[in-house]
C-alpha cells in the first residue's frame, strides 16, 4: 500500500517540513512541502523537493567500496571492510599514538542529531584531539564568540524579526541560502514584512543581492570589521551609548580607545563608502525605536570574522538593542546549549609550527589540514571523513589532494564517492535523512517561532546503506573499545531527554506526536545578561580577542596600502548547488549549475578586455583556476564571484557532476601559517586577492 510520510528537509537551516509519498514497494516517489506544518506552513524550495533525485540516485554508495591497487573501487562486504578499516587504524594507532587519527566533520554531519555525537564520541574514545570540522570554512567565528560571551558556542542573540524597526544584515543572502544561524523558512517574506509596516531592512554586501527588499550598502570585501568598529566610534562620539547597555560594559573606555583608531573618515577608502554613509549607518541604527542586526557567511568567511561578530555584539548592546522586544533577542532551544567548559584566557591558545590558534569547539584550523598531513613530526595518518568533502570545501586545491593521497588510511563516510571519497581506501555509504531517525536539534536556539521535530525513518536504507551510528560503534567494537553510543542506546534520549522536560516534553512523547512537531513558547526578552554571564556584563577588551585586535590594526594598513585595481574574489551560492552535495543531481545541472563561472562587473570586464563566456585565468599565490566570464552588474566594481563546490573533474563516482565539473575555486583560498584567524581557526573564504587574465 502507498502511503504518506512526514519528515524535514536536512538541506539548509530552514529545515522546511516535507511530506513523502513512498509507494507499495517501500520506493519514495515525491516530496513535497508539508501545508500542514505548524511552523514552515508549506514552504520549501527546489532542492529540497529534489532530495529524491539523491536518494535514489544510480551513483549513490549503496556497498563498502574498495580502491584496489590498480586504483579502482569496487564493492566489498561490511565486514570485511570494516575488519580491515580496524585493524590498520588500530596499528597506526599503536605505531604512532593517537595524534595520527584525525576526523573531519563536514556540514551535513551538523544535520544529523546522531551522526554528530557517535562520531565525537569515536574520536575522543581513541584519544585524538585532531578534530577539523566544516565550522572553520562557515560559523567557528560565531562559536568562539558564543563561548567568549555567553559561555557557548551555541547561544546567539537573533534579530526580533516580527518588532525590529531596523535590520542590518551583513553578508547573507537570504534569497538565495535562507540564512544561516537565523532560522525561518520564508525568509525573504519576512524581510518584505518589515518593510511593509514601514522597518528599514539594510544589507551590507558587496554584492547587491537583495533585488526587491532594503537598501544595500556595497562594501569592498573583507572589511566588515572596520565598518563595525566605524559604526561604534561615530555612535560613541555623536549621540553616545545607551545607558543601560554602556553600564553593562567593563573596561568600556578600552572597547572606545579600539574602535577610536577606526573612525569613519579613516576607514572609508578602506571599506569602500564614504564617511557620510558610514555616519548616517551609525546614527540611523542608534536612533531606530528598536534595531537588530546579523551577519553570516561572508563576514564569517573574510579574515576577522570573530571581531565582527563580537564588535556587532558591541554595537547591539551599547545601543541597547541586546535582549529587547525589535532587537536581538534570545531563542527558545528545545535542547540545552552546550555549557561554558571552553577556556577564554590566552591560556587557550595552543602554539604550532603555524603559528598559535585556539580550537574553537575542540576544533582545528581546516586551512592547516594539509600541513598537518604533511608534517614530519607528528603527521596525520589515518583521516576519517564523515558527510564532507574537503578537498573542494577548504583551500588547497591539487596540493591538499596530493597531501590525501599521502594518507597510510582515508575513509569517507558519505552518500557518494565524492572527489575527497575519489582518494579514499574506503567508502563507506550512509543512511540518508529519509532513512534514519533525526531531531532538528541544528537549529535550536536560533528560530523566531521555537520547535522542535523529531524524524522517524520513512523508509528502510536502500542497498547496504548504514547510519553513521551503527559504522562508528561497529568500527570502536572491532578495535577492542567499547562505543558509548552502542546499538541499544537510544542517543536522542539520552542526550536531549534531561533538556525535553523542560519544555514538559520527552523523546518517547514526540516520536508519539504528529509529524513528530512540538512548538515551544518563545522567550521573553529580559535577565539574558545576568543568565549567561558570571555578574551581568560583558569586557571591553577581552584578552582572548587580543591577537585580533592586533591583527586589525595590521590588516588595515595591509588593505589600505593595496593598489586601486586589485580584484577580489568573493563566494556566491546559487539556488541549484549546496556547497559540493546535490553536484550530481541532473535536473539542476539543466537549470543552470552546469559549471561556476567567474562573475565580473561591466567595468572590469572592459577593462580586461573580455566578455561574456570568454575564458580567463583566475590566479594568485595559492592557485589558479580557468572559467568563463558572466558579465554582472549588481557585483561592485573590483570584485569578482565564484561558487564553490565544483572541481568534479576526476570524480569518478559522480557520473553526472565529471559531466559538468566546473573548477575548485578554493584552489585560490589561502592555507598555511598565518593565513586563518587565530581566534576562531576561520579559514579565508573571501575577500581574496586575485589577478585575471584572458586565456
Ligand atoms: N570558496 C568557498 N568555500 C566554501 C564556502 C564558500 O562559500 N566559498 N562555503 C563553506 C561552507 S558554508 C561549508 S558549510 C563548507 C562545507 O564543506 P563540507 O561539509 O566539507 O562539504 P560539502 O560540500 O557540504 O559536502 C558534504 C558531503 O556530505 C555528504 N552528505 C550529505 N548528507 C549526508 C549525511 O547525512 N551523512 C553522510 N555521511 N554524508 C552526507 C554529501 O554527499 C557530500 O559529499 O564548505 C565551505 N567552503
Ligand atoms: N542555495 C544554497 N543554499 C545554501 C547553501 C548553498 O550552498 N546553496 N549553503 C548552506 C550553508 S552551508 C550555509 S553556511 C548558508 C550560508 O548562508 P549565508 O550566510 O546567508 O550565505 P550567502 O547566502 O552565501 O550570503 C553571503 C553573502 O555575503 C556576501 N559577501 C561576500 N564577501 C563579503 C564580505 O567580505 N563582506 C560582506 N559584508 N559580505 C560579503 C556575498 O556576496 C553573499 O551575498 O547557506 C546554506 N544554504
Ligand atoms: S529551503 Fe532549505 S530546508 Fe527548505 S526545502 Fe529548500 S533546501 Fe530544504
Ligand atoms: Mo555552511
Amino acid at each position: 500500500m502507498s502511503s504518506t510520510g512526514r519528515t524535514y528537509c536536512r538541506l539548509c537551516e530552514a529545515g522546511c517540513g516535507v511530506t513523502v509519498e513512498v509507494d507499495d514497494h517501500g520506493t519514495v516517489q515525491r516530496v513535497r512541502p508539508d501545508r500542514d506544518h505548524p511552523v514552515t506552513k508549506g514552504f520549501a524550495c527546489n532542492k529540497g523537493l529534489l532530495a529524491t533525485e539523491v536518494h535514489l540516485d544510480p551513483d549513490r554508495v549503496d556497498r563498502p567500496q574498495q580502491r584496489g591497487p590498480d586504483g579502482a573501487f569496487a564493492d566489498v562486504g561490511w565486514d570485511d571492510a570494516l575488519d580491515d578499516i580496524a585493524r590498520r587504524l588500530r596499528s597506526i594507532l599503536d605505531q604512532h599514538g593517537p595524534s595520527a587519527l584525525a576526523m573531519y566533520f563536514g556540514n551535513p554531519t551538523a544535520f544529523n542529531a546522531t551522526a554528530g555525537p557517535a562520531a565525537g564520541a569515536f574520536v575522543l574514545q581513541l584519544g585524538s584531539d585532531r578534530v577539523f570540522t566544516a565550522g572553520s570554512q562557515d560559523c567557528a567565528n560565531k562559536f568562539a564568540i558564543g563561548e567568549l560571551l555567553w559561555g557557548s558556542s551555541q547561544l546567539h542573540l537573533i534579530p526580533d524579526l516580527e518588532r525590529t524597526d531596523h535590520l542590518l544584515l551583513l553578508g547573507t543572502n537570504p534569497r538565495i541560502s535562507k540564512g544561516s544561524f537565523l532560522s525561518v523558512p520564508d525568509p525573504v517574506g519576512q524581510l518584505a514584512a518589515i518593510e511593509a509596516r514601514g522597518g528599514v531592512v539594510r544589507f551590507v554586501d558587496p554584492r547587491h543581492v537583495e533585488p526587491r527588499i532594503g537598501e544595500t550598502f556595497q562594501v569592498r570585501p573583507d572589511t566588515d570589521a572596520y565598518l563595525l568598529a566605524a559604526m561604534l566610534c561615530e555612535i560613541d562620539r555623536s549621540v553616545g551609548f545607551d545607558a543601560d547597555g554602556a553600564a553593562r560594559v567593563t573596561a568600556l573606555d578600552e572597547l572606545c580607545t579600539f574602535v577610536g583608531q577606526f573612525p569613519p573618515e579613516r576607514v572609508a577608502p578602506v571599506v569602500g563608502l564614504d564617511a557620510a554613509t558610514i555616519v548616517r549607518l551609525a546614527r540611523d541604527f542608534a536612533t531606530a525605536p528598536t534595531a537588530s542586526a546579523h551577519l553570516s557567511t561572508g563576514v564569517n568567511m573574510g579574515r576577522q570574522g570573530a571581531l565582527a561578530y563580537w564588535l556587532l555584539q558591541m554595537l547591539v548592546l551599547l545601543t541597547g538593542n541586546l535582549d529587547r522586544p525589535g532587537g536581538n533577542v534570545a531563542a527558545t532551544r528545545g535542547v540545552a546549549a552546550p555549557p561554558r567548559p571552553r577556556d577564554v584566557t590566552p591560556e587557550a591558545f595552543v602554539d604550532s609550527p603555524w603559528g598559535s590558534y585556539r580550537p574553537t569547539m575542540g576544533g582545528l584550523p581546516g586551512a592547516l589540514l594539509g600541513d598537518m598531513i604533511r608534517d614530519t613530526e607528528e603527521p596525520i595518518r589515518a583521516l576519517i571523513v564523515l558527510a564532507g568533502n574537503p578537498v573542494l570545501s577548504i583551500g588547497g586545491g591539487e596540493d591538499l589532494a596530493k597531501a590525501f593521497e599521502g594518507l597510510d588510511l582515508l575513509v569517507t563516510i558519505d552518500y557518494y564517492r565524492n572527489a575527497t571519497g575519489e582518494l579514499a581506501d574506503y567508502v563507506l555509504p550512509a543512511a540518508d535523512w529519509f532513512e534514519r531517525e533525526d531531531l532538528n536539534t541544528f537549529v535550536q536556539g536560533t528560530q523566531p517561532v521555537p520547535y522542535v521535530q523529531w524524524s522517524g525513518p520513512v523508509v528502510a536504507p536502500r542497498g547496504e546503506r548504514r547510519a553513521e551510528r551503527d559504522i562508528l560503534a561497529e568500527l570502536a567494537t572491532r578495535m577492542g573499545v567499547t562505543p558509548v553510543f552502542g546499538p541499544d542506546i537510544d542517543i536522542l534520549a539520552m542526550l536531549y531527554d534531561g533538556s525535553l522536560a523542560e519544555h514538559g516534553l520527552s523523546m518517547a512523547e514526540l516520536r508519539e506526536r504528529e509529524a513528530g512537531v512540538a512548538v515551544l513558547s518563545p522567550t521573553e526578552a529580559g535577565g539574558f545578561l545576568d543568565r549567561c554571564t558570571d555578574d551581568g556584563t560583558v569586557d571591553g577588551a577581552p584578552a582572548m580577542l587580543e591577537p585580533a585586535r592586533q591583527r586589525a590594526v595590521e590588516l588595515f594598513d595591509e588593505l589600505a596600502a593595496e593598489p586601486a585595481d586589485q580584484l577580489k574574489l568573493i563566494t556566491r551560492r546559487t539556488s541549484h548547488t549546496i556547497n559540493s552535495a546535490l553536484q550530481n543531481v541532473s535536473r539542476l545541472k539543466e537549470k543552470g549549475a552546469a559549471d561556476n563561472p567567474l562573475y565580473l562587473h561591466p567595468a572590469d570586464a572592459e577593462r580586461l578586455g573580455v566578455g561574456e563566456g570568454d575564458r580567463v585565468r583566475v590566479a594568485n599565490r595559492f592557485g589558479a583556476v580557468e572559467a568563463a566570464v558572466r558579465v554582472d552588474g549588481t557585483l561592485r566594481p573590483g570584485v569578482v564571484a565564484m561558487t564553490h563546490g565544483f572541481g568534479n573533474a576526476s570524480a569518478t563516482g559522480l557520473s553526472v557532476a565529471r559531466r559538468f565539473p566546473g573548477v575548485n575555486v578554493n584552489a585560490l583560498a589561502p592555507t598555511g601559517a598565518g593565513t586563518f584567524d587565530p581566534v576562531s581557526t576561520m579559514s579565508q573564504l573571501t575577500g581574496i586577492p586575485v589577478e585575471v587574465v584572458p586565456v
